[in-house]
């Protein structure tokens, strides 16, 4: 398994460079992310959106799109539709949402006829790397499952550890957190938790070993782990965590960016290509470091 997210540059280096279309490209630190990318021979962008303001931000960033291809469609909307046409008809692979609101775009993606669905549930994964861990940490979903149900919570399971797969990690090891360790009845993740978990040591999910409901410090700290008396192999020493719908991943996604001082990478997984999803508020490093991301697992 990797150990560091600037291990992603190495291994989509080694890769055939795959194309990227952006939809609304016209974003600043988009476009210096893109421009990153091609720079270092991740991807070739094609850039799908205003070409007066994409050519503006290249003029200010100093972006060279001589070759680069631009398909001027300044509409949102339908500038989202043509990215992910350019993906089902293979003339790109990765899908990454520029200047345009999440849900436009994945309302593109999940569309039933000209969308990229396969059958599985789409959700998001994100990659920390932060001083206060000893390895990468996965969370999981932080965009797109609102209020995730048990089934689609093990779907998103397979997705995160499927991404772990991908970079080197057989058996990644998953935390179902919540506030509690114990199961109550009246707390419904806690419910989910001890079902998966269950499912999981009765073989019925493969790939990983899961264990909850645990509450974050006894998912990352071996110490708050045996302070609480709580035994188990996932228990300081996990690789994924699940949280119990979008608020909870979402809070965590940007405390440990924001507070904690980590970098991150994250994609969404589950559609017929890896979608890069990143926000306004994230830095320029993690949007390429997730088009790295989207480049080494594809
Ligand atoms: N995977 C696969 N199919 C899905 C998924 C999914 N995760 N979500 C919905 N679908 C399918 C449904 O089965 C249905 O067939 C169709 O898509 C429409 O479903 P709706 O009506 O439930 O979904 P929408 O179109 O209203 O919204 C889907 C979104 C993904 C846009 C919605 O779930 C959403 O807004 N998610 C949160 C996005 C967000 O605001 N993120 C913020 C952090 S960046």
């Amino acid at each position: 398994m990797i150990k560091k997210l600037n291990d992603l540059v190495k291994i989509a280096k080694g890769k055939t460079t795959r194309r990227i279309a952006v939809a609304a490209a016209a974003d600043p630190d988009v476009m210096e992310a893109i421009q990153n990318a091609a720079q270092e021979g991740i991807t070739e962008p094609v850039l799908v959106g205003n070409e007066t303001k994409i050519r503006e931000i290249a003029g200010n960033i100093g972006f060279d799109l001589s070759g680069i291809e631009i398909i001027n469609i300044p509409d949102k909307h339908d500038a989202s539709v043509e990215a992910v046409r350019l993906i089902k008809e293979g003339k790109a692979e990765i899908l990454m949402k520029g200047l345009v609101s999440t849900g436009i775009l994945l309302k593109a993606v999940l569309d039933k006829e000209h969308g990229l669905r396969k059958g599985a549930l789409l959700s998001h994964v994100a990659l920390f790397e932060t001083l206060y861990y000893h390895k990468l940490l996965g969370v999981t979903d932080a965009a797109m499952n609102v209020n995730p149900d048990l089934l689609e919570k093990i779907s998103i399971i397979k997705n995160a550890i499927e991404v772990f797969h991908k970079l080197g990690n057989p058996n990644p090891k998953v935390a179902i957190v919540g506030s509690v360790e114990t199961i109550n009845p009246k707390m419904e993740a806690t419910m989910h938790a001890a079902t998966i978990s269950m499912m999981n040591y009765r073989k019925q999910i493969t790939g990983c070993i899961i264990d909850g409901p645990l509450a974050i410090d006894g998912a990352v700290s071996k110490r708050a782990s045996e302070i609480k008396n709580i035994t188990s192999e996932v228990a300081g020493d996990v690789d994924i965590i699940l949280a119990p719908n979008i608020d909870g991943a979402n809070i965590l996604y940007k405390s440990l960016n924001f507070l904690g001082g980590a970098t991150s990478a994250a994609v969404i997984m589950g559609a017929t290509a890896p979608i890069v999803l990143t926000s306004r508020g994230d830095a320029e490093r993690s949007k390429f470091l997730s088009i790295a991301l989207a480049a080494a697992i594809n």
